[in-house]
């Protein structure tokens, strides 16, 4: 019997299925999914799992094996619940009754091994599970990326954070050995191989978030969005950022605001960056690839300005170490991890080396792991 399901039968009656959604790593793409850009993600074997069987009385119980706490309400009174982690899953709830389907309620424990506040989206594992289960359990039929859709809407809605489509559907569509190249704007994807011989991916946990995370987060995209109306007066059919070239830019935003060049500069070049790391990634060349990633730290750390100084003090100290090809901050910044490249035989003495110095600098322990890549989101067993 599954941890899960012994957690699930000291709380409740009957059997629960049990599904299972990854947190996720993203190679390149920052910052690039809510301006219709590309992105370049892959799901890891850390994950949430959740077991749920169904209700007849219109009840909702949760227990959380994380925070050990339970919650109870009925479906006809779903509310955002001052228990943060609470939301991302009635918030779910919530978007299925908008969209008409029935459910009657459920009992659910929910647990996981994806570090929480890490950028590994912990949060998108668990709304996909979630959705999941409960097209399981109620048959709605939806298909993944309906699922992936309302997973994101829900995290607009009960969690505040006008997250972009990535997270949700690497959780989704993961693929063991597989990154996803996923195009934004016509949601068309491809597995890529994440062949890296003789390396491994490798992320250093800064532990910290800071507060932030999600105002600026929002403040980003809304900048992006002026950026793209000042270049849309000018040529009309320009929707998004992805219908604009550094000299657009250039000749319509620079001139009037330079901050906003600076965001949206950045988010242009991250595209065509992805572009070449994709090719690098297809052709072995993975020193470029290394490449691409500190390009992507610099890119993010002072022209979009959502890294902190301990995700760039993580990448300073390992920028001229030759068992590093590449690092750079991953996810929406402010804290949580960054993605290193390395030489799989340094693993050791890189994380003691870099363990030190973090902790000598900031007073704080890093936390690492050396990531797999796993399937998405699935009935476990
Ligand atoms: C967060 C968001 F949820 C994603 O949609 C994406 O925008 C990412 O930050 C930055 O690339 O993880």
């Amino acid at each position: 019997m599954l941890q899960i399901e012994k957690k699930f039968s000291e709380y409740f009656p009957g059997q629960p299925v049990i599904i299972t959604s990854p947190g996720r790593i993203n190679i390149i793409g920052e910052h690039t999914d809510y301006n219709n850009g590309y992105v370049l993600p892959a799901a890891i074997d850390k994950a949430i799992s959740v077991a749920v069987n169904k209700r007849d009385d219109g009840i909702i119980k949760i227990y959380s094996t994380q925070y050990n706490e339970l919650y109870e309400s009925s479906v006809a009174a779903l509310v955002k619940s001052n228990l943060n982690w609470v939301n991302y899953i009635i918030g779910v709830a919530d978007q299925l009754l908008k969209k008409d389907f029935v459910i009657t309620g459920f009992n659910m424990v929910v647990d996981g091994d994806v570090p929480l506040g890490a950028g590994l989206s912990s949060s998108a594992a668990v709304e996909c599970a979630v959705v999941f289960a409960l097209n399981e359990l109620f048959e709605l039929k939806l298909d993944k990326l309906e699922m992936v859709k309302l997973a994101q809407k829900a995290e607009h809605e009960f969690a505040g954070v006008m997250c972009g489509i990535m997270d949700m559907f690497a959780s989704m569509y993961g693929k063991a050995e597989y990154a996803i190249k996923l195009d934004c704007r016509s949601l068309e994807y491809e597995y890529v191989p994440l062949k890296l011989p003789g390396h491994k991916l490798l992320l250093f946990n800064t532990n910290v978030k800071h507060n932030l995370a999600s105002s600026a987060y929002n403040e980003r995209r809304a900048q992006c969005e002026s950026g793209v109306a000042l270049v849309a007066k000018q040529i009309a059919s320009v929707k998004s950022l992805r219908d604009v070239t550094a000299q657009m830019l250039e000749q319509y935003v620079l001139p009037a605001d330079e901050l906003i060049y600076k965001r949206c500069n950045y988010v242009v070049q991250e595209n065509l960056r992805l572009l070449q790391a994709c090719e690098n990634l297809n052709k072995g060349n993975l020193w470029e690839l290394g490449k691409n990633m500190f390009d992507t730290h610099r890119g993010l750390s002072e022209d979009y300005e959502v890294s902190c100084k301990e995700l760039d003090l993580l990448v300073s100290l390992v920028k001229n170490n030759k068992a590093v090809l590449g690092a750079r901050m991953m996810g929406g910044g402010f804290g949580g991890c960054t993605l290193n490249l390395v030489n799989e035989n340094e693993i050791e003495r890189l994380v003691n080396e870099v363990g030190e110095k973090y902790l000598l600098q900031t007073g704080l322990s890093c936390s690492y792991y050396v990531v797999a890549v796993g399937g998405g989101t699935s009935v476990a067993g």
